[in-house]
């Protein structure tokens, strides 16, 4: 088949500091101000994202607030909007499919494309996409083009923000040389540290080991090491097996006994399930929420309803019915979602 004689194309595609991007382009006052996405400083807040103008001055995603405002005491700072960003990420998920089913979630902003089939070169493929993102969502994006996830992936970076990089096949081995060993998935901060222990910064250096010399330092991962050091990374490209619910759950060390008590740890399940669900789940039409509740006795009973949106009050209401079904202390306390089982696109026409 031609397209196994073909090398193939992937495109790594990531919206540019994508929350913060909604906020400002729906309050246009903000544009070109440092902001942040997140909690409040005076609750201990931490950021989701920040923008670009925000970043010169040091502050990141994850940041606790007022870390950030020390860093950038002119940072605007806005509460989150998951159910936007979910909406945004359904309509961008839908422009991607028009151009390729071969499309593998990584969060709700980053994806990566398979395009080998596409006819045309993948280079100018990457920039129509980005281009029809941001003519219908006013939103920009940067893209990593090359032979394989591993090369898409790091390349993206390359141009952030709205730019894009490509690697051509015969370009790979110059490309990993002199990149810092950091950059390939899988190596964290201690294979950092023990590679730097043996002089091994780059990838170059590390190609210089062989297959039993990464066994020994890092057991089977050793063995990938040193196809991804190389630039060879054959892993598919993976389109998303659609999931049939999302939930959280927290067991308490200490049995709670009134309702309140529940009401309190509730509010802090939903911020959880609500910022996984914009993560993981950012396309999906929800049918059904439900609240779980395991008693000090280890019984159980679970409180679900159709219909219901996912707001913090349709949870309160499953709590409080869940509840008085027992009037027992309660150990352990789960919310969640269920999924219209539907494929990406029709999920995506039932959001909008
Ligand atoms: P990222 O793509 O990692 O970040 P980004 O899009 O904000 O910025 P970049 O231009 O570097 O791509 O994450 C996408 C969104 O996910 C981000 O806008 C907010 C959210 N997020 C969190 O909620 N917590 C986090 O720790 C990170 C890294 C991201
Ligand atoms: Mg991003």
């Amino acid at each position: 088949m031609e397209t196994e004689s073909k090398p193939r194309a992937i495109v790594h595609l990531d919206m540019d500091c994508f929350y913060a991007a909604i906020e400002v382009r729906d309050r246009p006052s903000l544009r070109g101000k440092p902001i942040g996405v997140g909690g409040a400083r005076d609750r201990r807040g931490v950021l989701t994202t920040c923008n670009y103008e925000a970043r010169k001055f040091g502050v990141r995603s994850a940041m606790p607030t007022f870390m950030a405002l020390q860093r950038c005491p002119n940072l605007i700072v806005l509460p989150t909007r998951f159910d936007i960003y979910r909406r945004e990420a359904a309509v961008i998920r839908g422009i991607l499919h028009r151009f390729t089913s071969l499309i593998e979630p990584l969060s709700l902003d980053e994806a990566y494309l398979d395009v080998t089939a596409h006819p045309g070169a993948p280079e100018p493929l990457a920039q129509v996409i980005r281009g029809t993102i941001f003519r219908e969502t006013k939103l920009t994006s940067s893209a990593g083009i090359g032979p394989n996830k591993l090369v898409a992936k790091i390349a993206s970076e390359i141009n952030k923000p709205n730019g894009q990089f490509e690697v051509k096949p015969e370009q790979v081995p110059a490309f990993m040389k002199d990149l810092p060993v950091r950059k390939i998935w899988g190596i964290g901060e201690k294979t950092e540290r023990k590679l730097e222990e043996l002089g091994v910064k780059t990838c170059g250096a590390l190609q210089r080991l062989s297959r039993p010399e990464l066994v020994d330092l890092f057991g089977k991962f050793g063995l990938d090491l040193f196809d991804l050091c190389r630039g060879i990374d054959h892993r598919p490209v993976e389109p998303d097996r659609p999931r049939k619910s999302l939930s959280t759950e927290e067991t308490f060390a200490v049995d709670l006994t009134t309702l309140e008590q529940c009401e309190e740890k509730l509010e802090e399940l939903f911020q959880d399930l609500m910022a996984d669900l914009a993560q993981k789940e950012s396309t999906r039409a929800i049918t059904k929420i439900f609240v779980k509740l395991k008693f000090g006795d280890f019984t159980r009973t679970t409180a679900e309803r159709a219909g219901l949106a996912p707001t913090l009050q349709d949870f309160r209401s499953l709590l409080a019915e869940a509840f008085v079904r027992a009037e027992k202390p309660v150990r352990l306390i789960g919310i969640g979602v269920r999924f219209a089982e539907t494929t990406p696109e029709r999920a995506q026409m039932d959001l909008l």
